[in-house]
């Protein structure tokens, strides 16, 4: 796609200046402004208002050091953010990721994604996002804590339960919020929700392990319905092999789809039978240890090296749960040909600009990770509730929550795109439904 709205190509060429270096939020940023041509030539209220100026910048943007003591005794030091992106509907909600691919842009295009998707959960949450370039593999529990604490030390002074509420991402699990949770409290004397994910004993919410994979196929779903397909019987690729690829896994295989493949960062593994779900979970949640150990107790399942080749094992079905851009034109291409028929997102921006195009040329249907993610964030909007009124829901009451969220998001997504005139085009839905209700609330606050 092309813009051909001169007051939106502007926009964009400042975005680009104001953030060289940062190619990963300027393709975030790039894909949003597109799709969002109709509502600039339908809302002049809103260009009138500034809102697009103001939401393609961070109203705060927190960098600083984090020294901690490795278990040999030595000072490293790691660098900690924390964006927040839009508070116009919300206190700033998003999760944290720790992973040494971390710098100020990947933590940026997060945050402003994660604004059109809290907006798409019709929860009162706004939007940002934090991390780290620690690497939490191979490290220790206890230089994980340390690492942990030193990190909330600082965080603790920008954050709060109706301020800004952190939550897990990529390499930050249970574990790591356990530690931060307990630096916060420690550090502020107070017991509240400000962070979410928390574990089932100190106010956590039952489902939101499981919300963000779970959530994924419930959008799935009601995509495929919508389009008279089902998950009965369908082959299903799923990438990586983390919190959400483990309970898309679960889902999927509940809905009567098979999955057969998974991945991490050094490779993956095919198994034709199905992959075998509490192997996996005891390999990856217990063991922490790495997919291709699989084949261990499957020989006949096979692993290859290198993450990319995922995407050339046929299947109907695939579902990237990994990481940013990982399909690319290529992989595109091959899973066109090979006769996939449905993409839908739990990672977030795992498509390039290039592959979205080849699914959208090609009939493939494409459910964006804003709306097809959004389940975990919707569900830790759910434990913020539960905090506030200090109670909890059963696991069926949340998931319940969770499965007419999803429902409501597919359902704004196709209205949206049938109205502006891109019918079928959910990725365009998504990023205006999502936009118009910050977009009102933003301009009705004034010029802040
Ligand atoms: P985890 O840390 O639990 O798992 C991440 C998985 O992706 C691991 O298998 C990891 O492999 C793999 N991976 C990470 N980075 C890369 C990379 N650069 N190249 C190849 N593989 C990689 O994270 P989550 O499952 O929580 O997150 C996965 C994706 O889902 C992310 O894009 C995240 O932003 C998104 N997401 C997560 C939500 C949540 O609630 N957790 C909610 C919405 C979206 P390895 O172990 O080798 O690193
Ligand atoms: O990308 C995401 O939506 C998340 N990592 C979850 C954020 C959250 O606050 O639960």
């Amino acid at each position: 796609m092309n813009l051909k709205n001169q007051y939106l190509i502007d926009l964009l060429e400042t975005v680009k200046k104001r953030n060289a270096g940062e190619p990963e939020f300027i393709q975030a940023v790039t894909e949003v402004l597109e799709t969002l041509e109709p509502v600039v030539e339908k809302r002049p209220d809103l260009v009138e208002a500034g809102v697009l100026e103001r939401i393609v910048e961070p109203e705060r943007q927190i960098m600083f050091r984090v020294p901690w003591v490795d278990d040999n005794g030595k000072v490293q030091v790691n660098r900690g953010f924390r964006v927040q992106f839009n508070s116009a509907i919300g206190p700033y909600k998003g999760g944290i990721r720790l992973h040494p691919s971390v710098y100020l842009g990947i933590i940026k295009f997060l945050g402003f994604e994660q604004v059109f998707k809290n907006s798409l959960t019709t929860l009162p949450m706004g939007g940002g996002k934090g991390g780290s370039d620690f690497d939490p593999k191979g490290k220790s529990d206890g230089e994980v804590m340390r690492f942990c604490q030193s990190f909330m030390t600082e965080l603790s002074k920008h954050i709060g339960a109706d301020c800004d509420v952190p939550a897990g991402d990529i390499g930050t699990g249970g574990r790591e919020i356990g530690y931060m949770f307990g630096q916060y409290k420690r550090l502020r004397n107070e017991f509240t929700g400000v962070l979410t994910g928390k574990g089932l004993t100190y106010g956590g919410s039952l489902a939101r392990t499981e919300a963000t994979g779970y959530g994924l196929l419930y959008f799935t779903n009601e995509m495929l319905q919508a389009n008279g397909m089902s998950l009965e019987g369908k082959t299903v690729v799923i990438s990586g092999s983390g919190n959400v690829a483990i309970y898309a896994t679960e889902k999927a295989t509940q809905y009567g789809a098979k999955v057969v493949a998974l991945s991490d960062s050094n490779g993956y593994i095919y198994d034709k039978n199905g992959i075998d779900l509490p192997l996996v979970k005891q390999l990856k949640e217990v063991e922490r240890k790495r997919i291709k150990e699989y084949v261990n107790t499957h020989p006949e399942a096979e692993y290859h090296e290198g993450c990319k080749g995922i995407w050339t094992i046929p299947c109907d079905i695939a579902l990237p749960c990994a990481t940013q851009n990982e399909i690319d034109k290529e992989s595109a291409e091959i899973l066109v040909k090979n006769g996939c028929k449905v993409v839908s997102e739990g990672a977030n921006m795992p498509s390039t600009p290039e592959a979205i195009e080849t699914y959208l040329s090609n009939g493939i249907l494409y459910g964006p990770a804003k709306a097809a993610n959004a389940g975990g964030v919707a569900t830790s909007g759910l434990e913020m509730s539960q905090n506030s009124e200090r109670l909890s829901w059963t696991f069926e009451e949340v998931d319940a929550k969770l499965h007419g969220i999803m429902k409501d998001i597919f359902k704004s997504c196709d209205e949206a795109a049938k109205e502006y005139g891109m019918e079928g085009n959910y990725m365009a839905g998504a990023n205006i439904a999502g936009f118009l209700k910050v977009a009102e609330a933003m301009k009705a606050q004034g010029c802040v």
